[in-house]
């Protein structure tokens, strides 16, 4: 080896220094030193890594931007689940969540409250293996995101290795947070896009989510996305290991080298958290950032343990949100939709209004106790909210303006649809037809199975479902895998060709995965973020029809109410008989092993043999090669003279001796990196 002693020194001290610059720069927003300098630093590093290659390292300064566009995102799975947060648009409906989870913890008295703004950004998961940062995801489901990495090294206030200094040395970290486009960043941008006659951004949010999903990261680069955390998980341990609360849990974050937002306060009780949420009403306006509410945590990790997660939401958490726009308009008729699960949703027909930027003309009135607390008549002119949210609300009935002939609203005692008796079930709100065979039922429950987190089927639109339905060719999701061309030539605008393409479509989902098919089904209380907890927990069919409650209630996040909609759901006999059916026509009601896709094909791995040996600095010997086979790389276990690459990690075995004597090429992990990125 020759003496490269004096270059390892300054490439050492120069990245030691730009880190620190950076630090300063992007997290602190204190610069320690100028632009310039710190530019002519960044050169000589630079100069200095091209001499030297192998001194690269992935956590060098150098290495934000990465040269080459990725051709596509390949999915990742969250080891945890990112959450979403329930909303409460005032403070009463704060109190109604305060004394919810108190119901769940009775003999709880006083306890803390974190408050955080909440950042209108994108959430994304970071992961950091001894230190570094070796990937970034996207929120995506929950559970599945997109791997962004590439696109989230670039963000400048994410450290891409941890300040451990004073902290214990942790092997795997993981780290949510809120990328988000400062506003005067999201008005550059507008302003390019304006005069490249691109389309424009609604807002700062699509406008962050759309950069993180750019596949060119050099663009990434250029439009300066930045990032809050809030959230530090060490996998495999328990939250309470390394923090007793979220707010040493923000301290942390902070001391490792994350940005964490300057504004959250601990509230020793909700009347301080009112308070906090009234004075940033105005004051958040003043910011270089978009909010849309305030995040009200509780402080202990304990609580939050005991409490747990709904579906989708921690019980612990809240998202108390600024009422967005509002706009009065006319109640024209009030209409009754039925869905899926069989609820009678009443629907306010109103005059058209403009409200956030879209035509508002139906708002959901949820069920005949809202419109009780309304008092909401057909001819009423009320107040309707669009908070964000994609589905409007009527928010209140302005009574002084109610005609003489205005009139009230009575639930129907009979299904609109099949003319069936409706239940309604003491103590609960919702008023539902139960006619397993009610034609709305089997819509929604046919529109569900063909959606796009279940059975993706393309071409199944609404239209054609009802057709389905309404001609008599299907009574069940079993009977689409019975269509024949034919009777699909029979529907209207059906054409041999489409026909032909809806029947590959259709057999074509047999191969989604078992977690999928779960979600298909349709089980009250099961999203498609349980479904995949429930599809790991019970990899076949029969493991779920036989699993106790008890066994199916101990899954991370899956609560009492999902378990017993679950376990009851397998003991119907008419569900048997579909899950059977279902087997019959070849749907995957077990999970097979996980196919390693090529999909970053490149030439440079196509039809080439690696071998990896020893320990890598940062990758897991199954990343790299995971990493390998997704770029077209074929893996042995054994060197011979059809290896092409030997992947040499530290204390090699006696491969690195074979390979040498055969005269295979040698990587190390920072040049099979920039291999595969190259
Ligand atoms: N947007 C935010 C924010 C925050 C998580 C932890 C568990 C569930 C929510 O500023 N400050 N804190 C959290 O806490 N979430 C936030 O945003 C959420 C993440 C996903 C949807 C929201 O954007």
């Amino acid at each position: 080896m020759i003496q490269i002693q004096p270059e390892i020194k300054r490439v050492e001290e120069l990245r030691q220094l730009l880190q620190q610059a950076s630090y300063a720069y992007y997290v602190l927003d204190a610069p320690i030193m100028e632009d310039a300098v710190y530019d002519q630093l960044y050169r000589e590093l630079q100069q200095l890594e091209s001499q030297h290659p192998e001194l690269v390292t992935p956590d060098s300064p150098t290495q934000r931007v990465g040269e080459r566009p990725a051709t596509q995102f390949t999915s990742v799975r969250h080891n945890i689940p990112l959450y979403s947060l329930e909303n409460a648009f005032n403070v009463d409906e704060l109190q109604t969540w305060d004394q919810r989870w108190r119901r769940q913890l009775p003999k709880t008295d006083s306890v803390e409250y974190v408050t955080e703004l909440k950042i209108d950004g994108s959430a994304i998961a970071l992961t950091y293996q001894n230190g570094i940062l070796t990937r970034g995801a996207t929120r995506g489901d929950g559970v599945m995101g997109e791997d962004i990495t590439q696109n989230v090294r670039t963000i400048r206030s994410i450290p891409l290795r941890l300040n451990f200094e004073g902290l214990e040395i942790l092997e795997k970290v993981e780290v949510r947070g809120e990328a988000f486009l400062p506003l005067e960043v999201f008005k550059q941008i507008n302003e390019e896009r304006q005069k490249a006659g691109e389309q424009l951004f609604a807002n700062p949010r699509n406008a962050a989510a759309g950069t993180l999903r750019q596949l060119d990261s050099r663009i990434v680069a250029r439009r300066r996305l930045d990032f809050f955390a809030y959230t530090l998980h060490i996998p495999g341990r328990d939250d309470t290991s390394i923090a007793n609360t979220q707010w040493e849990a923000l301290e942390l974050l902070q001391r490792m080298g994350f940005r964490v937002n300057p504004n959250h306060k601990l509230c020793p009780s909700l009347a301080e958290v009112a308070e906090y949420y009234k004075y940033w009403d105005t004051e958040r306006l003043n910011l270089p950032y978009m909010t849309d509410g305030v995040v009200v945590k509780l402080n202990s990790f304990k609580l939050q343990e005991q409490l747990g997660f709904t579906q989708k939401f921690p019980r612990w958490a809240v998202a108390l949100k600024y009422p967005a726009e509002e706009a009065p308009t006319r109640v024209e008729n009030i209409a009754v939709n039925v869905g899926r699960t069989g609820a009678l949703t009443p629907l306010a027909e109103m005059r058209p209004v403009q409200l956030a930027g879209t035509t508002v003309s139906r708002a959901t009135l949820h069920n005949s106790d809202r419109i009780t607390q309304l008092d909401i008549r057909i001819g009423d002119t009320v107040i309707v909210r669009k908070a964000g949210e994609i589905i409007p609300e009527v928010v209140r009935v302005l009574k002084e303006l109610r005609p003489a002939d205005a009139q009230p609203f009575v639930m129907p005692t009979h299904c609109p649809v099949c003319g069936q008796l409706v239940v309604r079930e003491l103590g609960e709100a919702v008023t539902r037809c139960v006619n397993a065979s009610c034609a709305a039922i089997l819509k929604g429950a046919i529109e569900h199975w063909v959606s796009r987190d279940a059975l993706d089927i393309k071409g199944m639109g609404e239209k054609l479902v009802h057709q389905l339905v309404d001609k008599g060719l299907v009574h069940s999701v079993a009977d689409l895998y019975e269509l024949t061309e034919e009777q699909l030539c029979s529907l209207e605008r059906m054409g041999q060709k489409s026909a032909q393409k809806l029947i590959d479509a259709i057999a074509q989902s047999k191969n989604q995965p078992w977690s999928r098919v779960l979600y298909g089904l349709g089980i009250r209380h099961v999203g498609s973020v349980n479904a995949q907890l429930l599809a790991e927990k019970f990899p076949t069919v029969d493991k779920l029809t036989q699993a106790k409650q008890s066994d199916i209630e101990g899954i991370y996040g899956i609560g009492v109410e999902i378990a017993e909609s679950v376990h009851q759901w397998f003991q119907i006999n008419a569900n048997q008989t579909l899950i059977s059916r279902l087997q019959a026509a070849g749907l995957q009601l077990e999970t097979t092993a996980e196919a390693i896709i090529v999909t970053d094909a490149n030439p440079k791995f196509v039809g080439k043999t690696f071998v990896v040996t020893g320990t890598l600095p940062t990758l897991k010997r199954d990343e790299a090669k995971a990493l390998i086979q997704k770029a077209g790389g074929k893996i042995t276990d054994s060197v011979s003279k059809k290896t092409d690459y030997l992947v040499v990690g530290e204390d090699a075995s006696s491969k690195l001796a074979k390979a040498e004597a055969l005269g295979i090429t040698q990587l190390t992990e920072a040049q099979l990196l920039e291999m595969v990125e190259a």
